[in-house]
């Protein structure tokens, strides 16, 4: 695994559990990970459970007891990394957004495809597609019980940066991050409704703002939270969005409202997805994530009303696996999941979801809503 901040403590504990409670084809052993800094990628090690510590990625592609690279690092260098890996014949899970840009996404997935016809294989991890209530949702849309679907309306909100005098933090670097709200969490709901839907956004109309330009410079090291710690008198520039809205067209004719902000107050990690068909409806908020709404428009009407569906059955997707009935999961179980699709994908020799050609579709939307908000006009998806 390269990096051991937030995502890499995200994964290490993915990678630990999996194999604990899930029965996975194949074996997972946890052999280094990679930082900058020597001292403190051992204490990481030692925390998160890797056997070795490095400091240089490019050995752990020249090392034949790794077949897999976990990229956990900001954007900037999930280009270089996950290409060379896939080059040295390494699997590869590569946080999202896959790329800071279009032209490295469309390059990771030439390298990927090229890598799989050698059986090597490439992954992104919009890890939300696992939470169980997402995974009904999809199923849910598939079996038909929503009908044609006509609206679908996507909202990340956060606000750990509302307050002005919040530090700088590498997610507000264009340079590290590539862009702001808009890739770092308006990806995730991007990936989610084209997940659950079954359709892609294909044209959109949007606006991006920033609307506090400079900020203190942090004190200490604050990659791994979210921009919390002590501030310097320094200020620095913040050069992403702080927020992105867009209209978005689907590609079988559903019209998306789309919303990502770190500037909603009060609002911690509220991921809301509603789906509105022809047959019902289905809506979700990640700040009650065992819980999917589902309005079944073809009941009798006196009995018609939006239910909550407690989606911690032995019945709904990954429950089985965890607890007795009725106990819920939370943030950290999506990346379990994750890594078990991924090794079981792997073990069957198969192409895991989403590969990087689905992060570059996301990362085409991405560059469409900016090309939108400059020009002030609709800009198609490329495709
Ligand atoms: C920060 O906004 C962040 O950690 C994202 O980078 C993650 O992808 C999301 O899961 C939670 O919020």
């Amino acid at each position: 695994m390269v990096g051991h901040a937030f995502m890499g403590a995200a994964h290490s504990q993915a990678w630990r559990t999996a194999p604990r409670f899930f029965d996975l084809p194949m074996q997972v052993a946890m052999r280094v990970v990679c930082g900058r800094d020597a001292a403190r990628t051992e204490q990481a090690a030692e925390r998160l459970g890797w056997d070795e510590a490095e400091t240089d990625w490019r050995r752990l592609l020249e090392r034949d007891d790794v077949d897999l690279v976990d990229i956990c690092t900001p954007g900037d260098s999930h280009a270089e990394i996950a290409i060379a890996a896939l080059r040295a014949g390494k699997h590869v899970l590569c946080e999202k957004p896959l790329a800071n840009t279009v032209a490295e996404a469309e390059e990771m997935t030439a390298a990927a495809e090229a890598a799989a016809e050698h059986g090597v294989r490439a992954m992104v991890g919009f890890t939300y597609r696992r939470v169980p209530a997402i995974a009904l949702a999809r199923r849910l849309v598939q079996q038909g019980r929503i009908g044609e679907i006509r609206h679908v309306r996507a909202q990340y909100l956060q606000d750990w940066i509302a307050d002005p005098e919040a530090p700088m933090s590498w997610r507000l670097d264009k340079t590290l991050a590539g862009s702001g709200a808009l890739g770092d969490i308006g990806a995730h709901v991007i990936d989610l409704t084209q997940f659950i839907t079954g359709e892609s956004v294909t044209e959109v109309s949007g606006q991006l703002e920033t609307f506090v330009k400079e900020r203190p410079i942090a004190a200490g090291e604050t990659s791994g939270s979210l921009g919390g710690g002590g501030a310097t008198e320094e200020r620095g520039q913040v050069t992403v969005d702080d927020a992105a809205v867009f209209l978005a067209h689907l590609s079988g004719g559903a019209l998306g409202v789309y919303e990502a902000t770190r500037f909603a107050t009060g609002r911690k990690n509220a991921i809301r997805i509603e789906v509105n068909g022809s047959k019902g409806s289905l809506a979700f908020d990640f700040e009650d994530m065992n819980v999917l709404e589902f309005f079944d428009a073809t009941e009798p009407v006196e009995v018609q009303g939006f239910r909550r569906i407690l989606v911690t059955e032995p019945e709904h997707p990954y429950v089985a696996a965890w607890w007795p009935a009725g106990h819920g999961l939370g943030y950290e179980h999506g990346f379990t999941h994750q890594v078990v699709d991924l090794v079981t994908a792997l073990a069957a020799g198969g192409q895991p979801e989403p590969s990087f050609a689905d992060g570059l579709q996301v990362q085409r939307v991405l560059a469409a809503v900016e090309r939108s908000s400059e020009t002030r006009s609709w800009q198609p998806v490329a495709q």
